[in-house]
């Protein structure tokens, strides 16, 4: 009887044990590749706002909460399930272990089916994946919404091999959409409708304090949501394996109060300033390559890269990979493989007139 015991609670233990540690670092995982790369990009966060950082279990608005509380009993369970088993291993090997004068050499007692036993294992661990099933699916099914929640804003989030696009479609907005690269703005305590699309390869766009996960894929729209109820700048990393700057696709949501949110948007609304001490710059922006890719609005179209018509309200380029700040930005345009090595914006070798020029005139769009 002491041997089954001993036995059975191993091959039990082995079993739960097993899964409780892949449940648990199926959450943890999430944990990893998140905070440190995001990290080079909170230091020029700015000092009104608390910084975010990608973490689960500290949710800010409903669907990252419900996640977080699902995370929690999921871990809980595991954590009983763990001390049981793993207290009955010690139990049984501390217990039942041979003894010093034991000298026999025969095996003790082998025993073979236990009625109650056998049901008893069978029973307890359908019910918890019951529970776990039931729960998981609950709160998958409020989580996924099937249309927009009333009042919200909707934005569409395009994934570009390596950074963000962002087009607000919201029909308050005078004079259309509105388009802007890498820096989400929203305002708090109101629904924001993400209708997620891909100009490439499958990216995925997720701030763990907001919401989970949600692939962004050519060809195939998918939606999701969040409602920030504080105020903050919320970081978070494009979570689907996407290429060689993969790591350097860093999301940025900033969350304000609903009155900073309108200024905001009007700093988008506005026309593009139209400096004529940059003139040159301007000229060099146009007639190099640098207009077939980039719109300015009223200055040139192109749909490849970062919209920059309102370049300087953004506190990062390059999907937050380096600060915005004029040494940098001239730098960056001077080579930009530098910073970002493997990104798609080549550099178009120009002299230092033209690299002066270029640069006054980009830090003129505001
Ligand atoms: C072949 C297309 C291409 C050309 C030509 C090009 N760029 Fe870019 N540019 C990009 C891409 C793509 C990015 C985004 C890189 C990333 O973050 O991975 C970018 C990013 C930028 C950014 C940072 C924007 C942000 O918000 O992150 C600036 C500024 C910029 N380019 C300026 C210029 C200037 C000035 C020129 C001309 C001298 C130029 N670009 C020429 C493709 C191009
Ligand atoms: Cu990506």
């Amino acid at each position: 009887m002491k041997s089954i015991r001993a036995g059975t609670c191993l091959a039990l233990c082995v079993f739960v044990a097993f899964s409780c540690v892949a449940s648990a670092s199926a959450v943890a995982a999430a944990e990893i590749c998140a905070p440190g790369s995001a990290a080079t990009a909170s230091s020029v966060a700015p000092p009104t706002v608390p910084t975010i950082l990608p973490y689960i279990f500290d949710p800010h608005g409903p669907p990252a909460r419900m996640i977080h509380d699902l995370s929690w009993l999921v871990l809980g369970i595991c954590a009983v399930l763990f001390i049981v088993v793993e207290g009955m291993i010690f139990y049984g090997v501390i217990v039942y272990r041979r003894k010093k004068n034991d000298k026999s050499k025969n095996e003790p007692r082998q025993v073979y089916g236990s009625n109650p036993v056998e049901i008893a294992w069978t029973i307890i661990p359908l019910l918890i994946v019951f529970v776990l099933a039931l729960t998981t699916v609950r709160t998958i099914r409020s989580i996924e919404l099937t249309k927009a929640p009333a009042g919200a804003l909707e934005v569409v989030v395009i994934g570009h091999q390596w950074w963000w696009e962002y087009r607000y479609l919201d029909a308050n907005v005078p004079g259309g959409e509105i388009v802007v690269a890498n820096e989400l703005h929203v305002p708090i305590n109101r629904p924001v409708w993400l209708r997620l699309e891909s100009a490439d390869v499958i990216h995925s766009w997720w701030v763990p304090a907001l919401a989970g996960k949600m692939d962004v894929i050519p060809n195939h729209t998918n939606y999701t949501w969040f409602n920030a109820d504080s105020e903050g700048l919320y970081l978070g990393q494009c979570a689907e394996y996407c290429g060689n700057q993969h790591a350097g696709m860093l999301l940025r949501v900033v969350a304000s109060k609903p009155e900073e949110f309108d200024a905001w948007l009007q700093t988008q609304i506005a026309p593009t300033v139209n400096d004529t001490s940059v003139a040159m710059g301007r000229e060099i922006f146009q007639e190099y390559a640098c207009s077939n890719c980039h719109t300015v609005k009223g200055v040139s179209d192109g749909q490849f890269a970062p919209d920059l018509t309102h370049l300087m309200s953004r506190q990062t380029i390059a999907a937050g990979v380096a600060p915005l700040d004029p040494t940098t930005l001239r730098a960056w345009i001077d080579n930009p493989q530098a910073l970002k090595p493997g990104c798609n914006m080549p550099s178009l070798q120009l002299d230092t007139e033209e690299l002066d020029a270029v640069t006054a005139y980009l830090l003129t769009l505001r």
